[in-house]
This record gives structure tokens, C-alpha cells and sequence, in this order.
């Protein structure tokens, strides 16, 4: 059999251990995250052809390095044993959640999008634009489910499966002209000087946000283009493009139903 190790990535409380318990049964492996006392829980379960290992993450808002949390799950994002990332997002907050969700698509890794609590969307009237949302998400597969009442599990499965070879080809969001010259020049100093590492697009971003970790890890002089952080920048434009998903694919039953009495 095919093994394939996913890691299930998402803010905290969007349902990450629900959805990967009932995706995994009780065949846990408990251990701690490397160097800090943080719990790591591993499961398996087998899916068509493949044997899949399953590891539940700490619930992170951003890939930044602050925190224990934001450490442990942004390394166990880039690490290259992990084959593909499920994105477990609150349906009902799309607006919150989405924030990660385009940092992870900055990686570059295979993505499936697990659209959860898609119970709670049809309790509060609302509909998402199930053709529309993929779309602006880069054409990265999006499954709706319920962890809670254990449905679209399968097809979730079945989309890990069977795109967990494809990366991102094209990013999603333009950073401003800018911004962008200086990501390009970011990514070819990184491929020259790091020329087996995958996710250069999302290094060059980071060190353009002047993050801590990854100027340590690539130790390459920037300075003539870094001449200083452009982290606010970047985030309000991923801010101004959920906005713009979120306004696209969100609608509310209840006030169509009374716009046309
Ligand atoms: P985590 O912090 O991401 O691991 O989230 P948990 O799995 O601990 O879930 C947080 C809360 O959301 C718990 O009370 C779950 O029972 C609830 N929950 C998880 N999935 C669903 C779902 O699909 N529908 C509903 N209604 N509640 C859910
Ligand atoms: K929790
Ligand atoms: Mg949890």
C-alpha cells in the first residue's frame, strides 16, 4: 500500500481533533513534538490504496514563529515527510479562518481544504459557493464535512488520496508591484543558495516580514532588498482578499427569500 502522511492543520477550536479521531478510530501513537513538552498524536487509517498517517496539529492563527504552537505546527507543515496538509477550517467563519489557510497555500505543499461545521452553515441559513470558493483558492480541492456528524469523510479521504502529488502551481494573491520585485529577487536568492528546498515563494515572503526563524535557518544577505519588514503590507492584503472571497462565495437564505417577496 501506498503511505501517505497528512498533517491537519487549523485554528484552535475549528474542529481539528474531532475530524481526526473520527478519521482515525482509537489507533493513536501519543508522543511529544521535538523539544518542547507540547503533546503529538498520530493515528492511521487506510483509504482505497493507501495507508494513511494522519497527525493532529496545535490550533495556530498564523504561521508565524510566537508561539510554542505557531513553532510546532509551522515545522510539521514544512517538514518534507509530510506529503499533504488538510486545512481544517470553521464553515461558519470563513472570514477568521481563512487568514491561515492563505499562508498554508503560500507553502506551496498539496492542500485539501476539510470545510467543517458545514452542520452549523445549514443551521444558520447560510450557503457557500462551492464552485466559486476552490476557485479563488487556487483549484485546491474543497471538501465540505461535518466532524461532528461524521459526514464527507470519505470524500475527504478520497481527495487527500488523490491529489497529495499536487502542489500549488500558481499562487493565488499579488502582492503589490512592489512587493512582488522584491519576493522574486527573495526567491532566486533562496533557490541559488538553497537549491533543494522546496517553498521559496513563501521564504522569500517570510523574509520579507523580517521573520525571525527563517532569517536564522538562511543565514543569506538581504539587506539591500529587506531595508525593512513589509509584514503589515502583506498581511492587509491577504486581509483585503478574504474580504473580496468572502463577499464572492458567502450568502445568507434568508435574506434572498425575503429580497424576492
Ligand atoms: P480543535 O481545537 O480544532 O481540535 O477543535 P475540537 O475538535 O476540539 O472541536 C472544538 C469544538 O467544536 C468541540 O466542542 C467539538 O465538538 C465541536 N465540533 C467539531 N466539529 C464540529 C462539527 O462539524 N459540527 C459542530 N456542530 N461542532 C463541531
Ligand atoms: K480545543
Ligand atoms: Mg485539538
Amino acid at each position: 500500500k501506498r503511505q501517505i502522511n497528512v498533517a491537519c492543520i487549523g485554528n484552535p477550536n475549528c474542529g481539528k481533533t474531532t475530524l481526526f479521531n473520527a478519521l482515525t478510530g482509537s489507533r493513536l501513537k501519543v508522543a511529544n513534538w521535538p523539544g518542547v513538552t507540547v503533546e503529538r498524536v498520530e493515528g492511521t487509517t487506510s483509504y482505497e490504496d493507501a495507508e494513511i498517517t494522519l497527525i493532529d496539529t496545535p490550533g495556530i492563527y498564523s504561521l508565524t514563529c510566537y508561539t510554542i504552537e505557531e513553532k510546532v505546527t509551522r515545522q510539521c507543515a514544512m517538514d518534507d515527510d509530510i506529503d499533504a496538509i488538510i486545512n481544517v477550517v470553521d464553515a461558519s467563519s470563513l472570514e477568521r479562518n481563512l487568514y491561515l489557510t492563505l499562508q498554508l497555500l503560500e507553502l506551496g505543499k498539496p492542500i485539501v481544504l476539510a470545510l467543517n461545521m458545514m452542520d452549523v452553515v445549514e443551521e444558520r441559513g447560510m450557503e457557500l459557493d462551492m464552485h466559486r470558493l476552490p476557485e479563488m483558492l487556487g483549484d485546491i480541492p474543497v471538501v465540505p464535512v461535518s466532524a461532528a456528524r461524521r459526514t464527507g469523510l470519505d470524500i475527504l479521504l478520497h481527495a487527500v488520496i488523490h491529489h497529495c502529488e499536487e502542489g500549488m502551481e500558481d499562487y493565488i494573491l499579488d502582492y503589490p508591484p512592489e512587493i512582488e520585485e522584491k519576493i522574486t529577487t527573495l526567491e532566486t536568492m533562496m533557490q541559488e543558495n538553497y537549491p533543494s528546498h522546496s517553498s521559496a515563494r513563501w521564504h522569500a515572503i517570510k523574509l520579507l516580514e523580517d521573520d525571525e526563524e527563517v532569517k536564522k535557518e538562511h543565514p543569506i544577505s538581504v539587506v539591500h532588498v529587506v531595508d525593512r519588514s513589509y509584514e503589515k503590507e502583506i498581511i492587509q492584503c491577504k486581509y483585503t482578499y478574504i474580504e473580496k472571497v468572502v463577499k464572492e462565495i458567502l450568502f445568507y437564505k434568508n435574506k434572498k427569500a425575503a429580497s424576492t417577496d
